[in-house]
C-alpha cells in the first residue's frame, strides 16, 4: 500500500487546479458582511480563512474531513486492528486529516513506524529541557522544547538553499512529520523533569499514543484507550480558534513548521482556550476543598453555591460556553460515554456530572454568556484524574501534542496550495466613526 508521502504527492494536482478553479469561479462573490460589533468583538464568526481538516457547526459540533466523531469511533483502524475494538488511534486521524481518506491499518501501521524512526531529540533540546527549573509552566517548556528542536527544521534549510516554491509542500511535509514524531518525546521530558526523575522510558513495539503513555510512566491499558481518544479529538476544531489560527497565520509568513507550532501552543496556553482544562479541575479542587472543610457534601446545592460565587467574582466557569458552539461539545459528550462505559462510580465523575445537572441554568440566569453548555475541557481532567494522572498544571500539554495533528495538517496544504500570507485590514476607532459620519 501505498505510504502516506505518495498518498499526498499523488493528490497534490487536482487539489492545486481545484483551488485555481474555486478562484475563477465564485473569485468575486461575498461570503460574508462585517459589523462594527464583529470588528470589536475579536472577529467573533467573520467567514474569511480556508480550513479544510475540519468544520464546525454551532449545533452538531465538529466533523473531522467530513465525519462526526461517532463515526469516526465506527469506521477509524484501532490499536487492535480493526474499526470499533477499541478507540481511534491518532495515527488513523491523522492520515483523514492529511488525506481526507480512511487509511487501512497497514497504512496507520506504517505512519507509527516512521513516528517512532522520527521521534529522537537533539542532544541539545535535552540538555537545554534539563536546565529549566521546575517551576517553570509545562506549556512554557514544552513550547521552549519544540523551539530549541528547530535547528532541525528541513523547510527552513531548504529556503535557505533557494529551493523552488512548487517544492515547498516537501519540505513543509517532511518537518510536519517530525514535529508529531518529537512532541511526545518533548511532552513525557517536561512531565518526567516537572515532576519525577525526568527519567523517559519508550515502548517502540506500541502504538503512537501506547509509547506515549509509557513515556509518561503510565502503564495501564485503560489509560491508553483514553488516550487514544483523547488524542483524537482535541486534533481539530477548524480554522479560526486561536491555536490553530496563530498556526496559520505565522506559517503565512513561510515560518517553518516548528516556530509555526510553537505559536499555536503558546495561544493555547491561554485560559480562555487551552489552559481551561487545568483551570476546570482546579475548580472543582477548591470547590471540593472548601466543602470538606465546612463538613458539607457536594451536591447540586453546594455546587450551584460555589458557581455563583465564581460568578460574582467576575471569574469565568472554566469549561462552559464556547465562541462558536451552541449546544454540549460532541467531545465532551464521548469523553462522558468513555466515563460510563469505564468508569461509572469514580467520584469526581460524578462531580462533573451533577456540575453538568445543573450549570446550564445558572449560566442561562447569569445571562451573559451565549453558551451555558460544556466544552472539551469540562470533562477531561476527570479522565485522566481517574488513572492516577493528576497533575493538572501539565494537562494542557496534552492538549497541544494532539492539536499539532490537526493545526499541522491544514499547513501542509497551506504550503501545498501556495496559500499567502494572511493580513487582513484593521482600522481605528475614528475610522469607523468618520466611516458612519451623516449616515
Ligand atoms: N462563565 C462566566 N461567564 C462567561 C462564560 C463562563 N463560562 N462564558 C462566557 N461568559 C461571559 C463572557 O466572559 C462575556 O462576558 P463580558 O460580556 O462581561 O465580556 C459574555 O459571557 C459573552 O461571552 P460569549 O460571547 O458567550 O463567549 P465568547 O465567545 O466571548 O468567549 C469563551 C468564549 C470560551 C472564551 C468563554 O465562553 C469562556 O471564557 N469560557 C470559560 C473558559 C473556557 O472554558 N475556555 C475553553 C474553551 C474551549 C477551548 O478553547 N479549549
Amino acid at each position: 500500500s501505498s505510504t502516506l508521502k505518495e498518498v499526498l504527492a499523488a493528490q497534490l494536482p487536482a487539489k492545486q487546479a481545484e483551488l485555481k478553479a474555486l478562484k475563477q469561479e465564485f473569485g468575486s462573490m461575498k461570503i460574508d458582511e462585517v459589523s462594527v460589533d464583529q470588528c470589536l468583538g475579536g472577529a467573533r464568526s467573520v467567514k474569511c480563512m480556508l480550513w479544510e481538516t475540519s468544520l464546525l457547526d454551532a449545533n452538531e459540533g465538529i466533523r473531522f474531513r467530513g465525519h462526526t466523531i461517532p463515526e469516526l469511533q465506527e469506521v477509524l483502524p484501532t490499536f487492535k486492528g480493526p474499526a470499533s475494538a477499541g478507540e481511534p488511534i491518532p495515527e488513523a486521524l491523522t492520515w483523514l486529516l492529511l488525506t481526507g481518506e480512511i487509511p487501512t491499518k497497514a497504512q496507520c501501521d506504517g505512519l507509527t513506524a516512521e513516528l517512532h524512526a522520527r521521534s529522537a531529540l537533539p542532544e541539545h533540546v535535552v540538555s537545554m529541557m534539563n536546565a529549566l527549573p521546575k517551576s517553570t509552566h509545562p506549556m512554557t517548556q514544552f513550547a521552549l522544547g519544540l523551539q530549541a528542536c528547530q535547528t532541525e527544521s528541513k523547510f527552513a534549510q531548504a529556503y535557505q538553499d533557494g529551493v523552488h516554491k512548487s517544492t515547498y509542500w516537501e519540505h513543509a511535509y517532511e518537518d510536519i512529520i517530525d514535529v508529531f514524531a518529537k512532541l511526545p518525546e518533548i511532552a513525557a521530558l517536561v512531565y518526567r523533569n516537572t515532576y519525577f526523575d525526568g527519567v523517559v522510558k519508550r515502548d517502540r513495539t506500541l502504538d503512537y499514543s501506547g509509547n506515549f503513555c509509557r513515556m509518561l510512566g503510565m502503564d495501564d491499558p485503560g489509560f491508553d484507550e483514553l488516550m487514544r481518544l483523547y488524542l483524537v479529538i482535541h486534533s481539530d476544531h477548524e480554522g479560526g480558534n486561536a491555536s490553530a489560527h496563530t498556526t496559520h497565520l505565522v506559517g503565512s509568513t513561510l515560518a517553518d513548521p516548528y516556530l509555526s507550532y510553537v505559536a499555536g501552543l503558546n495561544s493555547l496556553a491561554g485560559p480562555l482556550h487551552g489552559l481551561a482544562n487545568q483551570e476546570v479541575l482546579r475548580w472543582i479542587q477548591e470547590l471540593k476543598a472548601k466543602f470538606d472543610a465546612e463538613g458539607k457534601e457536594v451536591n447540586e446545592q453546594t455546587i450551584t453555591e460555589f458557581a455563583w460565587d465564581t460568578l460574582k467574582a467576575g471569574k469565568v466557569i472554566p469549561g462552559y460556553g464556547h465562541a462558536v458552539l451552541r449546544q454540549t461539545d460532541p467531545r465532551y459528550t464521548c469523553q462522558r460515554e468513555f466515563a460510563n462505559k469505564h468508569m461509572p462510580d469514580d467520584p469526581l465523575f460524578k462531580v462533573v456530572d451533577t456540575i453538568y445537572a445543573v450549570m446550564p441554568s445558572i449560566l442561562t440566569e447569569h445571562g451573559k454568556t451565549k453558551n451555558p453548555y460544556p466544552n472539551v475541557d469540562s470533562h477531561s481532567g476527570v479522565l485522566l484524574w481517574h488513572y492516577g494522572f493528576t497533575q493538572y498544571n501539565y494537562y494542557t500539554v496534552l492538549f497541544g501534542v494532539s492539536r499539532a495533528l490537526g493545526a499541522l495538517s491544514q499547513l501542509f496544504w497551506d504550503r501545498a496550495l501556495g496559500l499567502p500570507l494572511e493580513r487582513p485590514k484593521s482600522v481605528t476607532s475614528a475610522w469607523i466613526r468618520n466611516h458612519f459620519a451623516g449616515s
